[in-house]
């Protein structure tokens, strides 16, 4: 698994201690909490405000009971995010949101319900198998105070979960450990409201130094220019919200000149043209764009463009599905991202990361969720759920 690295946890006295099998918890919980001690901890954990800070503050009122979850979170936290860290800080200030998650009998989801809980920054309610569910919250200490709605496959989970935002009170729907595809159906039956429903990934990365919105990777797989549009119209809000007030957009192809073959070249100089008319709104917006002039100034100098998005790119808008899901992984896998991820234009704010993702970026998806909730609560908050989309 990707955050059990065993050089990771070497560097840590906590994690050189922590279980890395269920039957190792009983002796871990019987060692003294002192391994905890601040003094122990690297320089960062002393500044207030910090992950390392809130979990070791959090952890003196939880107790030892929670010493798993927090285990992993630390591990997969021993990434420098100063970006979601104070997006997550500004989540904290809000009162907890009611989240539903959807088919969450799956270790990693309870593990980031865990830590969301834990922190208080939502109230969730599971849904899913509940003898699974029970098992797994007992061996990572997750409270057994949790509602639990069963489910009895991950088709009926996702009924469910929709069911109950159309019922009123969940705020928030996340998806647990169900296909994209399975999850996504009742979604568009059930939440659809004016706009064209989209996913975006935020990821931060140490090399970068603001946030890349990738979109689309998860949902609309060949979307055509108006789709397109419509796409980067909710990642440009979504940044609105998240207080990035004028985007700069690379709209994303293989090339940077218009090639009458590549159609993702003809519909990413249209959406440039688009934003310069006034159809897309609230951003700076430049295509096509290959991948390294949009991120690198210096690409785009020895290429010879002249570009207001290169080098500073927030939002890159991909051709297609299958290339933003290959980019996004790649930045995860390869460059280290830290993912969160998001479907925007439904009746709540709706979690979607994939089934591989870490607990840090379910917990992280939870805060942006919070933050975006918040920055509409009229919008989001009982809207009618049946208008249909392009009605
Ligand atoms: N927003 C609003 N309405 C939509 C959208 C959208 N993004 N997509 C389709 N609709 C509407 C259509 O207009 C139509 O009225 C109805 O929904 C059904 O449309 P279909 O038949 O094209 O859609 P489905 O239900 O067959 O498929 C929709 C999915 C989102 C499930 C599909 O596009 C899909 O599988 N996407 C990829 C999900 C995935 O596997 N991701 C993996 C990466 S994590």
């Amino acid at each position: 698994m990707k955050g059990w690295d065993d050089k990771k946890i070497n560097r840590h006295p906590y994690l050189r201690a922590a279980p890395r099998k269920p039957e190792d918890l009983e002796r871990f919980f019987s060692k003294p909490p002192v391994i905890l001690s601040p003094e122990r901890w690297p320089d960062h954990f002393h500044h207030k405000g910090s992950i390392w800070h809130n979990l070791y503050r959090n952890y003196c009122s939880w107790g030892r009971k929670n010493a798993f979850p927090l285990a992993r979170y630390l591990l997969e936290a021993d990434v420098s995010t100063p970006l979601f860290d104070s997006l997550a800080d500004r989540a904290r200030r809000f009162p907890p949101l009611t989240m539903a998650v959807v088919d969450a009998g799956e270790r990693s989801v309870l593990e980031g319900v865990a830590l969301l809980a834990m922190e208080k920054i939502v109230s969730p309610i599971l849904i899913g198998n509940p003898s699974q569910i029970q098992k797994i919250s007992s061996e990572i200490g997750l409270s057994q105070e949790i509602p639990v709605v069963p489910a009895h496959s991950d088709e009926d989970a996702a009924r469910m979960g929709v069911g109950l935002v159309k019922e009123g009170g969940i705020q928030i729907l996340m998806k647990g450990h169900s296909h994209s595809d399975t999850f996504l159906h009742p979604i568009l039956e059930g939440l659809r409201r004016k706009k064209r429903l989209s996913h975006v990934y935020m990821a931060e990365l140490s090399t970068y130094g603001r946030f890349l919105f990738i979109t689309d990777a998860a949902m609309n797989i060949a979307p055509d220019l108006e789709a397109k549009a419509q796409i980067l119209q909710n990642a440009i809000d979504m940044a609105h919200c998240l207080g990035i007030q004028e985007p700069k957009v690379a709209a994303l192809s293989a090339v940077e000149t218009v090639n009458p073959r590549i159609s993702s070249t003809i519909d990413a100089a249209c959406l440039a043209k688009m934003a310069d008319r006034g159809q897309i709104k609230g951003a700076i917006v430049d295509g096509p764009l290959a991948f390294d002039n949009a991120i690198s100034q210096e690409a785009a100098k020895t290429k010879g463009i002249s570009s207001p998005v290169s080098g500073s790119a927030d939002i890159l808008l991909l051709p297609d599905l299958v290339s933003g899901n290959i980019l996004a992984k790649d930045l995860e896998y390869l460059a280290g991202a830290t993912l969160a991820g998001i479907i925007l234009g439904a009746s709540v704010p709706v979690i979607l990361t994939s089934r591989s993702d870490p607990p840090r970026s379910r917990f992280l998806s939870a805060c942006i969720a919070t933050l975006l909730w918040h920055a509409k609560p009229r919008e989001y908050d009982g809207g009618d759920h049946e208008v249909p989309f392009g009605s």
